[in-house]
């Protein structure tokens, strides 16, 4: 299966983001939207695995106190428009433990520079940006997530969830 580690949305968050999808729809209709449940930002991409346990052992021992997240603006990489993830220094640190644990997994993770951010839409060609604006959350989870494409829709289903905590 396909997998992947991400940080879940808050309810404000996602709201901020969806505020900014829906002027982005208004001007660019044709690009493909991420759905409202499947908006997340990702820690760490770690594509086709059956190791669902050694996933688990990585994340658990990664994980630490909870920390507060900042999201707003928006960016793109070519035609996929994003909204911001501000890089702190606990997600920064928790990032790359992950990376250093999953690596000794053996799990095949690039080291490219860590650029959180949370796809808004793909597909949207041109320049245009949406306001998104800015929102504080908590990150208390940390999620492995399961990709499916369901009749040409991306799903995605948690298969582990662990809770950050200060014990
Ligand atoms: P994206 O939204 O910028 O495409 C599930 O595919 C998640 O993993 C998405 O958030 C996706 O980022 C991210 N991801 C990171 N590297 C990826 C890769 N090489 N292929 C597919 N998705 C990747």
């Amino acid at each position: 299966m396909r997998l992947f580690i991400a940080l879940p949305m808050s309810e404000e968050a996602r709201g901020a983001i969806l505020a900014g999808a829906d002027e982005l729809r208004a001007k660019i209709p044709a690009a493909n939207y991420s759905r409202a449940e499947n908006l997340h930002i990702t820690l760490a991409f770690i594509g086709e695995s059956n190791r669902v346990d050694a996933l688990k052992a990585c994340i658990d021992e990664v994980c630490r106190a909870p920390f507060t997240v900042t999201v707003g603006g928006s960016g793109r990489f070519g035609d996929l428009v994003w909204a911001g993830v501000r890089v702190s220094p606990p997600l920064a640190a928790l990032e790359r433990r992950l990376r250093v644990s999953l690596q000794r997994a053996g799990f095949r993770i690039e080291n490219r520079p860590f650029r959180p951010h949370i796809t808004i839409a793909r597909e949207a060609p041109g320049s245009l940006l949406p306001h998104v604006p800015e929102v504080t959350m908590a990150a208390d989870r940390v999620l492995l997530m399961r990709s499916d494409r369901q009749n040409g829709r991306l799903v995605y289903t948690p298969v582990y969830e662990r809770r950050l905590t200060d014990a």
